[in-house]
């Protein structure tokens, strides 16, 4: 982003430009220029003090709620009806600089904006930073908000466990947050009356439209589902074909199947995390343990995908006199936005004449998903010209980033007003 600033930008414009020029740095690898914010790291600490710096330099009341999650408040949530947006700071393996904290920027940035304008919440005011949405490291999306949405029990977290043999509970801990803590929060979401995340596009809707921003109208069901093929170690070089009982050959033909299954139901699937065991390049393996991520715009056809997956894998598993175990290690249903809160961001950000906002619907979950069966919930959605996502490429230009602040400021105040 220019490091120029033209001194008659909005003062949302401004604070943005600082915030994510000071974040920019945390956590990015400096070989692949991708971002490791895994839950509850160091560089995960780090961005968790960002927040906390971001919200008591603008004299908002800080505190950690039982799950970790973090909240900034402006009023006294206990009034209720509050306001809230906010999104995450953890990413993906090599993730890119905007999925999660371009939310959270634009969070503080748009009470920026508000303020400058002299605008006053009506209602308590709220922005948060929701712990462990991607799931890198322990294998489940959203835990805060799960936790927070009581979609995922505490003795399930307790059970997460890192490619380390770190367990959820022992990693809070060392970041300070009690894990015997961790539970349903039915009276801080009660206190909620509209919880709006704001997050980079993550496909390229925008850019075919030439809109800046969007909202969300629904976000499809998606699970993960983990693949253990056990056969038997053997010596790569000395073991006959017809001898073997090689689980590699079943994954990989597996892997095949699901790309085929997605392309003929308009679905997505994807094998992207492998482990093998004991992963030695003259060793047959005696374990191949794969992910399945898979997507589709209707339950049904998930359903059918993943069905006709599970039976492939099968059929490869016996064709190669391998066993099969199947877990799915997490589910989300479909999510429909509150379309009463969808329509009314339509009609603020459509308030100038003829402006039509796209409502677009997404393959990507997201906390907001996940708190929308407890609280109405909206996105709005900022242009990413290429799609990419999940990736150290993943990019959305700065006007349109503004465009974002300042179309979150106008939801802010449209929203709070009494
Ligand atoms: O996987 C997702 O859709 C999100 O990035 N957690
Ligand atoms: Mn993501
Ligand atoms: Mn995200």
């Amino acid at each position: 982003m220019r490091g120029d600033r033209p001194q008659t930008e909005p003062a949302g414009a401004a604070s943005f430009h600082r915030m994510w020029r000071d974040l920019l740095p945390v956590g990015r690898h400096p070989a692949s220029g991708g971002y490791r914010r895994y839950a509850w790291t160091p560089a995960d600490v780090e961005c968790r003090a960002w927040f906390r710096e971001q919200a008591e330099a603008r004299g908002l009341a800080y505190e950690v709620d039982r799950n970790g999650n973090q909240w900034a408040w402006l009023g006294d949530p206990a009034d209720g009806d509050a306001v809230v947006t906010g999104s995450h700071l953890d990413s993906v393996p090599d993730g890119g600089a905007f999925d999660g904290p371009l939310g959270v920027v634009s969070a503080f940035a748009a009470l920026d904006e508000v303020r400058r304008r002299g605008a006053r919440f009506g209602k308590p005011f709220g922005i948060v930073n929701f712990g462990d949405e991607e799931g890198a490291r322990f294998g489940l999306a959203c835990v805060g908000s799960r936790l927070a949405a009581g979609r995922l029990t505490p003795e399930q977290a307790h059970r997460l466990t890192d490619a380390d043999g770190v367990t959820l509970p022992r990693a809070m801990e060392a970041a300070g947050i009690d894990p015997d803590a961790l539970g349903p929060d039915p009276e801080r979401l009660s206190r909620i009356g509209a919880f709006v995340e704001l997050h980079v596009e993550q496909g390229r809707a925008l850019d075919l439209t030439g809109d800046r921003v969007g909202i969300a109208g629904a976000i499809w069901p998606h699970g993960r589902w983990r693949f253990d093929f056990r056969g038997e170690a053997n010596h790569a070089g000395t073991t006959r074909l017809a001898d073997r009982r090689d689980p590699m050959p079943s994954y990989a033909e597996t892997v095949l199947a699901a790309r085929r299954q997605a392309e003929l139901a308009g679905a997505v699937a994807t094998f992207a995390k492998v482990a093998v065991e004991p992963n030695g390049v003259n060793a047959i393996p005696s374990l191949v343990r794969g992910w399945l991520d898979s997507r589709a715009p209707e339950q049904d056809t998930l359903d059918t995908v993943v069905g006709a997956i599970l039976d492939a894998a099968r059929a490869h598993a016996d064709k190669h006199g391998v066993d099969l175990d199947v877990v799915r290690e997490s589910f989300t249903p479909v999510v429909e936005f509150d379309h009463a809160l969808r329509d009314e961001l339509a009609r603020i950000l459509g308030k100038d004449a003829g402006l039509k906002v796209p409502v677009l619907g997404t393959g990507a979950g997201h906390d907001a998903g996940i708190l929308s069966g407890s609280v109405p919930t909206a996105m709005l959605f900022v242009r990413n010209p290429t799609g990419v996502s999940h990736s150290p490429d993943e990019y959305a230009a700065e006007d349109d980033c503004v465009a974002g602040v300042l179309a979150l400021a106008d939801v802010l105040e449209g929203l709070a007003r009494r």
